[in-house]
């Protein structure tokens, strides 16, 4: 890894909301993650680096391209490993809504951990609450914590959790401790990620969504100092999704030890999710949303907007990009 990538990262996570965001609205999901997988793919074919998939669109028979595996990049160059969700949120892009982003973190080669297609439970929290709260007390303890470390009142916390069954009674216990509840339909990276700046009216996320992305999550959060911790779920009954109608808990831990997951309670920090000496987070608005805006199309450019979260210079950078069509006269500032 080194910081010349960073400009190369953004470039890929640009192209991919750009491809997304000419769908945006039409009721496609699947064509919109598609168009947003071969954008990031064939940018990051322009990458001098031997880059390797370690979380993507699934397993190789399964994903024609950014499998898991897959060898990307021009094959000389560092080695860097990529988790990737090229359309994150693609119900939201699919209905024009708010939160959609082309995500990626990028590492060192083994930096990040190859999260098993499941559900996890999430916690993310600001830096001042970092090491602080913990995913193994109850919510009402840790927005406790919380209200002390940020000095604010219960009653001035905004928790964002997933509008899902199985958070019926975490939504009930955080509403009854006084904080407040944002419940959001899909999108819970960009909540994540929120929760480590000030000034977003997100103070914490809770919540089971899925393992991948909170891999991707945590290498933000751990750029940003923030707090981020996620356990694994394995039991149909708590993840209560009709993707596992046809699983049982038995049969979802046999494919967790399969991969060489043992210990399948274990609380994995942001550190942990994150490892590597150095790791990037690059987000590029597909649609508006809380951190930044989406894409714009304009008479004469493309307009994006991203975020690029790197230890390698510890920045966060927003970046504001305008994409000059062929021929253009009269570019707007802003
Ligand atoms: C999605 C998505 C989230 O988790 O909902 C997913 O919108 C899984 O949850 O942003 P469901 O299967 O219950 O929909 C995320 O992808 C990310 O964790």
């Amino acid at each position: 890894m080194n910081r010349t990538l960073i400009q190369e990262i953004l470039e890929v996570v640009e192209q991919a909301a750009i491809a997304s965001a000419e769908l945006t609205g039409l009721g496609k999901k699947d064509e919109a993650d598609a168009a947003a997988v071969e954008a990031m793919r064939r940018r990051m074919g322009q990458i001098e680096m031997q880059g390797r998939i370690v979380i993507g669109e699934g397993e190789r028979d399964e994903a024609p391209m950014l499998y898991i595996g897959e060898e990307v990049g021009s094959g000389n160059g560092p080695g860097v490993d990529f988790a990737v969700d090229p359309c994150e949120g693609t119900n939201l892009c699919a209905n024009a809504q708010r939160g959609s982003m082309a995500v990626l973190a990028a590492s060192d080669r083994g930096g990040l951990f190859n999260a098993p297609d499941f559900y996890m439970n999430k916690l993310a929290a600001p830096a001042a609450a970092k090491g602080k709260v913990d995913i193994r007390n109850s919510a009402t303890e840790n927005l406790t914590i919380l209200s002390q470390c940020l000095g604010l009142a219960l009653s001035e916390l905004t928790v964002v959790v997933m509008d899902r069954a199985r958070h019926r009674d975490l939504i009930k216990e955080i509403r009854a401790s006084g904080a407040r509840v944002q419940p959001i339909s899909d999108g819970d990276v960009q909540a994540a990620i929120a929760c480590g700046f000030s000034g977003t009216g997100s103070h914490c996320l809770m919540g089971i969504g899925a393992a991948p992305e909170g891999v991707i999550s945590a290498a933000a959060m751990r750029a940003l100092g923030g707090h981020f911790q996620g356990q694994l779920v394995y039991d149909p009954a708590i993840a209560q999704t009709s993707e596992w109608a046809d699983y049982t808990r038995e049969g979802n831990i046999a494919r967790l030890n399969e991969m060489g997951i043992t210990d399948i309670d274990k609380v994995y920090e942001a550190e942990e999710l994150a490892s590597g000496e150095n790791v990037v987070f690059a987000g590029s608005g597909i649609t508006p949303g809380l951190l930044f805006d989406g894409v714009q199309f304009e008479s004469d450019c493309i307009r994006t907007s991203s975020l690029v979260i790197s230890t390698l210079d510890n920045t966060a950078r927003f970046t504001t990009t305008i994409h000059m069509k062929p021929g253009a006269t009269s570019i707007a500032l802003r």
